[in-house]
């Protein structure tokens, strides 16, 4: 593996640039020690993004047919691929992720988004209805789908290639262009990601990346963009807010896929191996930094102290170490103030009177890995509904189990957060996984399994977990804008 570059840059028209902001340093969760140095975007580097973004819409990528631009995904997608221990290693160095997360999950999926949404704008069919007016006048009409324009695409760092990519690619897909908003904690494969478009041709101005912080920095400057025409964003409720009220001014079009705080309802007749298998990937995958993760596990009583048995064996088989380490499957939280938000809820979890089965603390480390993010997988019991562990996202590996009694009490208890994003049933009766799955107000509803993902299809939150979906044709639906053309029709019955 190539190490990563040292000095990370902003990627504004095809080039590599510093930016007017000041360094910053790029962190390894697994040490702690510095990684790289980041070159902060100031206003004049958004600015000139914007420009070039704009300019190569008005230019060559406007001019280019919508078949020329699916291949020029497909060859992006291949080039992700070719390069692929490249942007393992920058995952890695930014995410401290285990390489089998990093290999099995982020950099495929980077790739297979520009071949899934290349895919899908050659496949979409255009709207179109033949029809007579009242007075008889028949008429033809079909649907133009023009790209938005210049899009801002504000991305977390908790699936650093996969999120970012999941936008970039229908939003080039549709004919945009885009300005990366990388997170400040994972900056390097935005940055690389660059290297790839130049590689494969990709005009410049297409694909920019500005580096920077939120609120006074590269994020802020790029949201209340007058240039921008919309913003497409993943990331916490509160900046997702923040976000929605400075594009209320511009009256910009918003997607927004934000936090959770999702449920899993275990049934009695569910095969325990499959829920515990199920549970072990969607409480400590990512040291529980998966906005779909569950964090509230719900058990029907008679099995309820099965299951919390092999939730803490599943957490106890996790062994924490570097991503080299062959041993190592648990990697650390992205930072150290993330890890004292995560410790903030265990201490309060202690304070609410929570019994925890396992963890609860941080793991003790060999020497050189003192500095990092570290943090046990932690299973709690003995909370009311109420508590705040149990409503807050905590974003960590942790979740809490509470046992019911009827179907009826699993849906009013799931259903009980202001978030909507995901859940999964765990059942063998397939009439009660349609009933229950089709009274849960989220944007996906998995049965005995979890993130299994066919990226046609729609996904989003509902409630405070976002607005919009995105995915197959809903990707298409945000990152284009429809114009209908009305032909009258002369002499020929519609
Ligand atoms: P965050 O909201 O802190 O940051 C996300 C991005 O927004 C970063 O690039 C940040 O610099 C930028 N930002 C912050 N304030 C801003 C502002 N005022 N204006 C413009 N940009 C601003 O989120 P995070 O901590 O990076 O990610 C974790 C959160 O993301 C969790 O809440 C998680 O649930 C959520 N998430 C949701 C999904 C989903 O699909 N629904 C996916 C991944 C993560
Ligand atoms: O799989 C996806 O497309 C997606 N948006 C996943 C989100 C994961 C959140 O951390």
């Amino acid at each position: 593996m190539s190490d990563p570059k040292p000095t990370i840059l902003n990627f504004i028209n095809g080039q590599y640039r510093t930016g007017s902001g000041k360094l910053f340093d790029d962190i390894d969760p697994v040490t702690g020690h510095r990684v790289a140095q980041v070159s902060e975007a100031g206003r004049s580097d958004v600015d000139a993004a914007v420009k070039a973004a704009r300019a190569a819409l008005d230019g060559p990528w406007g001019k280019l047919t919508l078949a020329q631009r699916a291949d020029m995904l497909y060859a992006i997608a291949a080039a992700i691929d070719r390069r692929a221990k490249d942007f393992l290693a920058a995952e890695i160095a930014d995410t401290g992720k285990p390489y089998k997360l990093a290999s099995h999950l982020d950099i495929p999926r980077g790739a297979a988004n520009f071949r899934v949404f290349a895919d899908a704008v050659r496949n979409v069919p255009t709207e179109c209805f033949t029809m007579t007016a009242p007075d008889g006048q028949p008429g033809l009409n079909y649907a133009l789908r023009r790209p938005k324009g210049v899009i801002a695409v504000v991305c977390p760092w908790n699936l650093p290639l996969l999120l970012m990519t999941w936008k970039v690619a229908p939003a080039l897909a549709c004919g945009n262009t885009v300005i990366v908003k990388p997170s400040e904690e994972t900056p390097a494969t935005a940055a690389l990601l660059g290297e790839v478009m130049n590689e494969v041709g990709v005009p410049p101005g297409v694909y920019n990346v500005v580096h920077g912080f939120g609120p006074g920095s590269a994020g802020e400057f790029l949201t209340t963009h007058p240039g921008v025409d919309a913003i497409t964003f993943t990331g916490e409720t509160r900046t997702g807010a923040a976000i929605i009220k400075a594009a209320a001014d511009g009256i910009k079009p918003v997607s927004m896929e934000l936090g959770g705080k999702n449920p899993a309802i275990v049934f009695a007749d569910a095969n325990l191996d499959v829920v515990a298998a199920g549970l072990a990937r969607s409480v400590f995958e990512n040291t529980g930094q998966v906005c779909l993760g569950t964090e509230r596990v719900y058990v029907e009583r008679p099995v309820f102290d099965a299951v919390v048995q092999k939730l803490a064996d599943a957490a106890k088989a996790l062994r924490p170490g570097a991503s080299g380490d062959i041993a190592a499957n648990w990697g650390p939280l992205i930072s150290r103030e993330h890890q004292q938000k995560v410790l903030s809820y265990y201490a309060l979890a202690r304070e609410e009177g929570a019994h925890a089965v396992c963890g609860g603390g941080v793991p003790d480390m060999p020497e050189a890995l003192r500095g990092g993010a570290w943090i046990e997988p932690t299973v709690w019991t003995g909370l009311p509904q109420t508590a705040r562990v149990v409503q807050e996202e905590i974003f960590g590996p942790c979740c809490h189990v509470m046992p019911f009694d009827t179907e009826e009490e699993a849906l009013r208890l799931a259903g009980d957060t202001p978030y909507g994003l995901a859940a999964s049933v765990y059942t063998r009766d397939i009439n009660r996984a349609h009933r229950v799955a089709s009274k849960l107000k989220v944007g996906v509803a998995w049965v005995n399994t979890w993130f299994l993902r066919d990226l046609r299809t729609a996904f989003g939150g509902s409630g405070m977990s976002g607005i919009g979906r995105e995915g197959g044709v809903h990707s298409l639906e945000f990152y284009t804008e429809l114009s209908n053309v009305c032909i009258k029709l002369e002499g020929a019955p519609a």
